[in-house]
């Protein structure tokens, strides 16, 4: 008998017990386990119920994704969940946690569930590029309807006790949380009524509204055509829930199967789930343990009620942190709670929040122009003007009022932040927190280790970024860190491409194709081009000569287009629009300056565009980690995967460049350095990959 299930009699209930931490996956051990205490289960005359819970923190978080990619191994597990189905006593489930994936699969082979309150339930493949292999897309569909499984299917999302009660997923929420006394309690009942099996698979009541109307499969495909842009596995998921109105569930469940297993075949799967343990590792660093101390964080200074300021407060104080936000001045920190005021009931509005929540929140930070109500406080985030000057004299004020052992953290995106911590008299309580914009949105947070930040500081940092349901990433300093010093590369070659002879509309439209939100220059359009301008401008005064000529793009601020905010960069923007036209003017300019450059332009191919953009990137990747500035190859994914919307199902740059083959980036990063320069000089580690037959995974 396997350790990781086992059974126990308790009163009427025969009790399966998953225990495979962390999360009671279900990998072939825990499979072989459930089949052989069904048995058991089965045999025993005196259980007249079986129950199937969870033990530790959750019931079945879904199937062992470290077993994918490799050979399966039986019992599989939609066998062993038919099995259930068609066993002669009843089979409850217990579910707390979250019963996710196949878990939530097994729940539904289950004849009756039952949750507690806080439990919740989900489909969350789609995430791993997959699509529910173990009968998820045949039996909730069932329960709920093709449109509602169709939603959480789709995005994944986890659904809370209440509402799946409400949709029909789980028949009963328990009043206690304790989930074994509320199982109990479920199957005993169950027992005393002589409840019988019944089968979801032999539900098909509501699947017959779709029979006759398909509006429900083209609604869904098409809204995914926007969401799902490029990826595979979301539309073979439409296709499973029409077998499953179509077909009788024997059959649905055949192209279920065939369908998973192409989702698991397809590179999307492998680049997601490269994701997904990027995500966890990135949390690991290797000198700090469980045992490291953390600091408590119960209160946060913000320095700037800028949009940037603004974002930031609104992540503690949604997680119920109170923050005093500094101003200079009372009329900008009037604008700045009032913006902070107006996106918190703009999500009221769409129902995300309650009005309650609003006041909630709001009632939480308190403005200030004041430093010494930063006496108090366990953490400190500066985010004024990118000016070493500025941030400077902001240190050596929180040096003077902060009490000892809170943490003072800069926003800077460029700056070096030893410089920054060496005006203080406690350059080891001094961190980076590089935010992305909008703050509250992006889920990437750039911690920035200094030289001194002590390992307690930086565990705290990264567990707090959990905390505010952030992705933290580790990073070391240098100038633009990780994120911005590759993308900065990358916005050079588009700029270069562009002189050559490519429309800024095409080098976007490669990029956009390849699966970004957007191209590089309709993002330089969304941040501004007067910003670029102004560090040039910064550049050009300080005789640096790589920056004497304007750009094209410098040409163009110079004219007013500063991009969206003003109605016209690269693009032109009419009024209210945010998706930008290509302006003829503009390539008349572009024509023109490629005359005062002595250019003739040439044909670009698509191909090149999209070497010259990613590759540059994976070059520079490699020179940061050889510098250490990132940990591990994974780490930059993820910076960019959170950071910049490089496409989940492609696994981050530097997953891509190990699925294109490393060898093959580089023997194209010397053929571009013999074209282009040394801009395109090979970085040794890449050389050394490549001469090896190595992958930046494998570091
Ligand atoms: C599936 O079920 C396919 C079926 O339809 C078909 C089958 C035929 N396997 O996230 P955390 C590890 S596909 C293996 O930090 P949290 C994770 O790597 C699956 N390991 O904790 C980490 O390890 P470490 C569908 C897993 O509390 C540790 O557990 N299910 C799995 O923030 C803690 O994880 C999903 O997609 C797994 N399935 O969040 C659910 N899950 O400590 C994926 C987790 O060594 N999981 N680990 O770094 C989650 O969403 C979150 O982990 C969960 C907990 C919400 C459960």
């Amino acid at each position: 008998m396997s350790q990781v299930v086992t059974y126990a009699r308790e009163g009427s209930v025969g009790v399966i017990t998953v225990n495979n931490p962390p999360v009671n996956a279900l990998s072939q051990a825990v499979r072989q386990g459930l089949r052989d205490c069904l048995k058991q289960g089965q045999a025993d005359a005196d259980a007249k119920v079986l129950m199937i819970l969870g033990a530790g923190r959750t019931f079945i978080a879904g199937a062992d994704i470290r077993e994918f990619g490799k050979p399966p191994q039986e019992p599989n597990l939609p066998d062993v969940i038919a099995e259930m189905e068609q066993s002669e006593k009843v089979v409850v489930a217990a579910i707390h946690g979250t019963a996710l994936g196949g878990g939530l699969e097994v729940c539904l082979g289950t004849h009756y569930r039952v949750a507690v309150p806080s439990a919740r339930v989900g489909l969350p493949e789609v995430k791993l590029g997959l699509l529910p292999g173990a009968g998820g897309t045949q039996r909730l569909p069932r329960l709920t309807g093709p449109e509602a499984a169709l939603e959480i299917m789709t995005t994944g999302r986890f659904v809370p006790a209440k509402e799946a009660l409400k949709l029909g997923i789980i028949d009963h929420i328990a009043e206690q949380e304790d989930v074994r006394e509320a199982g109990l309690a479920y199957a005993e009942k169950l027992a005393a009524e002589g409840a019988k099996p019944r089968s979801v698979s032999e539900m098909n009541d509501k699947l017959e509204a779709a029979k006759k109307d398909r509006n429900v499969f083209d609604k869904a495909r098409a809204s995914l055509e926007k969401t799902a842009r490029g990826q595979f596995s979301p539309f073979r998921i439409v296709d499973c829930v029409e077998a499953a109105v179509d077909l009788p569930f024997a059959e649905g469940m055949k192209k279920e199967r065939e369908l998973f297993k192409q989702c698991m075949d397809s590179p999307q799967r492998a680049g997601m789930i490269h994701a997904f343990f990027a995500e966890r590792e990135a949390a690991k660093l290797p000198d700090v343990t469980k045992d490291t101390p953390r600091r408590e964080i119960k209160s946060v200074g913000i320095i700037g009620a800028g949009t940037m300021g603004g974002g930031i407060a609104m992540n503690f104080v949604n997680v119920g942190i109170p923050v005093k936000l500094l101003e200079v001045k009372q009329d900008a920190l009037d604008k700045g709670l009032a913006v902070i005021r107006r996106n918190y009931e703009n999500t009221a509005k769409k129902g995300r929040i309650s009005k309650d929540d609003v006041e909630k929140r709001m009632g939480l930070i308190e403005g200030t122009l004041s430093y010494d109500d930063f006496a108090g406080v366990d953490l400190v985030i500066e985010a004024v003007f990118e000016s070493m000057d500025i941030k400077k004299q902001v240190f050596t004020k929180l040096d003077e009022v902060c009490k000892p052992g809170a943490i003072l953290a800069t926003n800077t995106s460029t700056l070096d932040v030893n410089e920054i911590a060496s005006v203080t008299k406690r350059p080891e309580d001094v961190v980076g927190m590089h935010f992305f914009s909008p703050a509250n949105v992006m889920k990437l947070l750039e911690n920035v280790r200094g030289e001194k930040t002590s390992p307690e500081v930086i565990a705290t940092v990264m567990d707090l970024s959990k905390r505010i349901k952030k992705v933290g990433v580790c990073v070391g300093v240098c100038h633009g860190f990780v994120g911005n010093r590759m993308l900065h590369q990358r916005q050079s070659q588009a700029m270069a491409l562009v002189d050559d002879g490519a429309t800024p509309w095409q080098v976007d439209k490669v990029i956009y194709d390849f699966g970004f939100p957007m191209g590089p220059f309709a993002m330089s359009d969304l941040a501004g081009l007067d910003v670029g301008y102004r560090i040039r401008e910064e550049r050009r005064k300080a005789g640096d000569p790589k920056a004497q000529e304007l750009t094209w793009t410098d040409k163009l601020v110079e004219q007013g287009r500063h991009g969206q905010k003003t109605g016209a960069g690269v693009y032109l923007y009419e009024e209210g629009n945010r998706k930008g036209k290509p302006d003829p003017e503009v390539e008349a300019l572009i024509e023109q300056h490629r005359k005062e450059k002595g250019i003739t332009p040439r044909e670009i191919s698509d191909q090149e565009i999209l070497e010259r953009n990613l590759y540059i990137m994976i070059n520079e990747g490699a020179k940061i980690l050889e510098e250490g500035i990132a940990l591990r190859s994974s780490d930059i994914d993820v910076i960019y995967l959170y950071g910049y919307g490089f496409p989940a199902y492609r696994g981050g740059p530097m997953f891509y460049a190990d699925q294109v083959g490393v060898k093959t980036v580089y023997d194209k990063v010397v053929e571009f350095q013999e074209r282009f320069g040394d801009d395109w000089k090979p970085a040794p580690l890449l050389e050394r990959l490549a001469r090896e037959g190595g992958k930046f995974g494998d570091l």
